[in-house]
């Protein structure tokens, strides 16, 4: 199950162009799930920036116990973070993950990647990749699956693939994860901005459930990450939550 594959960790660390991320990389034919292989490296005191990679995930998570199809060809990645950001700014290393792997994603595949709030990835309709951040005490394990080349009938409905290749696809994404990370821990609002700009979200009319359900239009991120709806009774803040974007009838997700 385990299987341990050097010569693939070899090859994508061969294109790697990160200081910290990807460094050491940990690449297994099959896991139950790369981030809960991530959380015993982090325990273990393995640095900011490990990774590990597996070809396919056998009990691979989504968020809120949801779960997320890894047949082999996608990628399915954890990067160890120890962030130095107060935790109530948390939400913001998942929307800087969001940023990094939908950019590598578009450069990758040469179509228009949006994200979603608070962080999956889209190409039109199409969820294409999510995040899911763990936290344990004082770091994360950001967990990244994308759909890098798997074939339509093993993704669920309503699901696409980029058709790309996973070696030089896991480096690049390795890459711009490293850029948007650092740019927040140095206090750029260059990731907010991006995301901003990329987003399918905003703007639109929303029906979100998480602490609370509302109903409203999805009016802007704060600075902490935190999504600001528009209701009938003024502007609420969500903190975390599912939101989906309601059809108008015009055709919008
Ligand atoms: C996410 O959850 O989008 C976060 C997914 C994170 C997966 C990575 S893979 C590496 C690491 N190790 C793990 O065990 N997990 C992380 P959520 O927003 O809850 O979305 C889950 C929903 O997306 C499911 O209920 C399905 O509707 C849909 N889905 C499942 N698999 C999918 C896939 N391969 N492609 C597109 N959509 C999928």
């Amino acid at each position: 199950m385990m299987r341990p594959l050097p010569a693939l960790a070899a090859e994508i660390t061969a294109g790697l162009r990160t200081v910290r991320f990807g460094r050491p990389l940990y690449v297994y034919e099959r896991l139950p799930s790369t981030n809960d292989i991530g959380r015993a490296r982090a325990e273990a005191g393995m640095p900011e920036g490990t990774a590990v990679l597996a070809v396919g995930q056998t009990a691979g998570r989504g968020r809120r116990g949801r779960s997320w199809a890894s047949p082999p060809g996608g990628l399915y990645l954890s990067v160890v973070l120890r962030p130095r950001l107060p935790v109530e700014r948390w939400t913001l290393i998942g929307l800087a993950m969001a940023v990094g792997a939908a950019s590598a994603a578009e450069a990758a595949a040469g179509l228009p990647v949006r994200v979603k709030w608070p962080n999956d990835l889209f190409i039109e309709e199409r969820k294409v990749g999510g995040i899911l951040i763990d936290t344990v005490g004082a770091y994360a394990v950001a967990g990244i699956g994308i759909n890098a080349h798997v074939p339509a009938p093993q993704l669920p409905a309503g699901a696409i693939s980029l058709g790309v290749d996973l070696v030089p696809f896991a480096a690049a994404v390795l890459g711009e994860l490293e850029r948007y990370y650092d740019l927040l821990m140095d206090g750029s609002d260059e990731v907010l901005r991006h995301w901003k700009a990329r987003s399918a979200t905003l703007g639109r009319p929303v029906v979100v459930s998480g602490a609370e359900d509302l109903e409203g239009i999805a009016d802007d991120i704060d600075p902490d990450g935190a999504l600001l709806v528009r209701t009938a009774s003024g502007i609420r803040r969500v903190a975390a939550g599912d939101v989906s974007v309601r059809e108008t009838g015009i055709g919008v997700m």
